[in-house]
């Protein structure tokens, strides 16, 4: 059987150029591009059959207020990284993937890194029931690539939104979230399942806006570091340790 890793490569490597370009110039513009086909369609049919099973047999509810993005909910169910990487099966190879994280690299215009915090790798996420949102908040890391799992129906909310280039003061998170909303434009592209958006998402402040009736969003978020993050001292993981308190040990 041919690895994923060389399916990936060999699929990738057929993108046409001007596509690639078409990609560069959007997350240079929008620190977001949405990206089709970056798999073939036998790899992401896997990706999509592990998340949905993951989901199925070991989803989690999580249903909180976060304290450090200034009081912004979350409800959604979700799995982790360990009982993911334990099934060491597609989205463990996307994550390790070095032909994926060229090609985002070329279209970042900087070279993305294997985010150097464990729980954090790779986590799946699902909105199943009205009102389920991810809140406002920023990533501790610079890079974000969601995989697209299942897309909420078009017209029933779930959208990411997404505000580029804000900085995150995590003195004051609930007063800077107040001003940017208020004053600054919320962009909110739709993501087709099957695709995915890469996201600078460490400056983009960004929710997933409540699901608006009967509709479902499973998404696998990828997280990966720039350069600079690798020596960053001021990276801190509280975002992570509230929400899965009972999977990540705090050190
Ligand atoms: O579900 C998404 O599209 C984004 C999730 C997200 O922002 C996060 O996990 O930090
Ligand atoms: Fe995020």
């Amino acid at each position: 059987m041919i690895s994923f890793e060389n399916q990936a490569r060999e699929h990738i490597a057929n993108i046409p150029t001007q596509l690639t370009a078409l990609y560069e110039q959007s997350f240079r513009d929008e620190d977001i591009v949405v990206i089709d086909h970056l798999l073939p369609s036998v790899l992401a049919n896997a990706m999509r059959r592990q998340a949905l099973d993951l989901v199925e047999a070991h989803g989690a509810r999580r249903d909180l207020i976060m304290d450090t993005t200034g009081g912004t909910p979350r409800h959604y169910t979700s799995v982790g990284r360990d009982i993911i990487r334990k099934q060491n099966g597609p989205i463990t190879r996307f994550f390790e993937s070095d032909a994926i994280r060229a090609y985002l690299s070329k279209i970042a215009a900087e070279e993305l890194h294997k985010v150097p915090y464990i729980p954090e790798e790779y986590i799946v996420n699902s909105q199943q029931k009205p009102g389920d949102t991810h809140g406002w908040h920023w990533d501790d890391y610079t890079f974000a690539l969601i995989w697209m799992v299942e897309a909420p129906a078009y017209d029933k909310g779930g959208r990411v939104e997404y505000i580029p280039r804000t900085k995150w003061d995590k003195e004051d998170s609930a007063k800077a979230l107040e001003k940017f909303l208020k004053n600054q434009i919320v962009r909110s592209p739709y993501i087709p399942s099957g695709s995915c958006y890469l996201m600078r998402a460490n400056t983009s402040l960004h929710r997933i806006a409540p699901l608006d009736g009967d509709t479902k969003r499973t998404v696998i978020v990828f997280t990966y570091a720039s350069t600079s993050d690798l020596t960053d001292p001021t990276i801190t993981h509280e975002t992570m340790e509230q929400i899965y308190a009972d999977e990540v040990a705090v050190d």
